[in-house]
């Protein structure tokens, strides 16, 4: 497994520098910014591939820019799921965006994740990995160094909560404006990554993307950003779970694009949203 890592590790300061060219190139291509996003969200995915792509125990890649999970070696044991640059369409604003890998035995389904990965690229560049634990680690000078071990509290003072405010349940909203009520901060960027690392670094808070009325399986995606997200959670002491109050790493998947409503949090705040979410059933 350790290659997997090192070949993200090369594949994220890859994309590191892809992102900052791009920078670079913006003033003379500033009216074509839809074309410019997606020329480095297929970057990105061609770094990925073709790094996760030359590792041996690599099986089967499947990445949220492709259609279908691709055969890479049949004799190889794990399966990845990857998002190559989630949430990129802030990177023409100049917020922080990440890339997510989840990896898999045998499926796709969230009880065969063993391990998980995502890198953060903000001002600076960082990756956290779990695995038994999970692991902070930034990059400089070319090499990832260990920063801390990710250890959230029992609550926190951050709530963070994704979909359009338009569309969500009554039980939703109520969820969210009891939390504002007890003195929880709104921390919200649009990036799941960067929302989601900043919970585990203050250790503790809510990070919701709830099913709505017009979604009501919500937006993101099982395999390439929830099931690794979960993991990262548990390992880091806390908590993820669907709208029924469940594990997210229970889940199943029948297709590797499926979406499911999530909440990842502390102890108090995952038990909150259960109570709130207990009326519908
Ligand atoms: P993407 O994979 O197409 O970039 O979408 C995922 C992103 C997440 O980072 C974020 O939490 C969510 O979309 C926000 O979506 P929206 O603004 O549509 O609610
Ligand atoms: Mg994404």
């Amino acid at each position: 497994m350790q290659e997997i890592f090192q070949a993200i590790k090369r594949s994220a300061a890859k994309i590191a520098e892809a992102i900052h060219q791009e920078e670079r190139g913006y003033s003379h291509k500033k009216n074509s910014s839809g074309e410019q996003q997606l020329k480095l969200d297929i970057l990105s995915d061609e770094i990925i591939e073709n790094e996760l792509g030359a590792v041996s125990s690599v099986k089967v890649l499947a990445s949220e820019e492709k259609s279908e999970p691709m055969l890479i070696n049949g004799g190889g044991r794990y399966l990845i799921g990857y998002d190559p640059l989630d949430g990129s369409s802030l990177v023409d604003v100049n917020l922080s965006v990440g890339s997510i890998f989840g990896i898999y035995e045998e499926s796709f389904d969230a009880p065969n994740l063993i391990a998980a990965a995502y890198v953060v690229y903000g001002p600076r560049v960082e990756m956290v990995i779990s695995t038994v634990k999970a692991e902070r680690f930034l990059l400089s000078d070319g090499e990832f160094s260990f920063v801390e071990e990710l250890s959230l509290g029992e609550k926190g003072k951050i709530n963070a909560p994704g979909g359009t405010q338009k569309e969500w349940f009554a039980h939703h909203k109520e969820l969210i404006d009891s939390l504002f009520k007890e003195g929880y901060r709104l921390r919200y960027s649009g990036g799941m990554v960067p929302d989601l690392h900043q919970i585990l670094v203050k250790k503790g808070g809510l990070f919701s993307y709830p099913g709505t009325q017009d979604r009501p399986k919500g937006k993101l995606r099982k395999v390439f950003e929830v099931f690794p997200f979960a993991h990262v959670f548990e390992k880091a002491g806390g908590y993820a779970i669907d709208d029924r109050g469940e594990r997210i790493l229970s889940q199943r998947v029948n297709n590797v694009h499926e979406t499911t409503p999530c909440f990842f949090g502390s102890k108090y705040e995952i038990e909150t949203v259960k109570r709130f979410y207990e009326r519908t059933k």
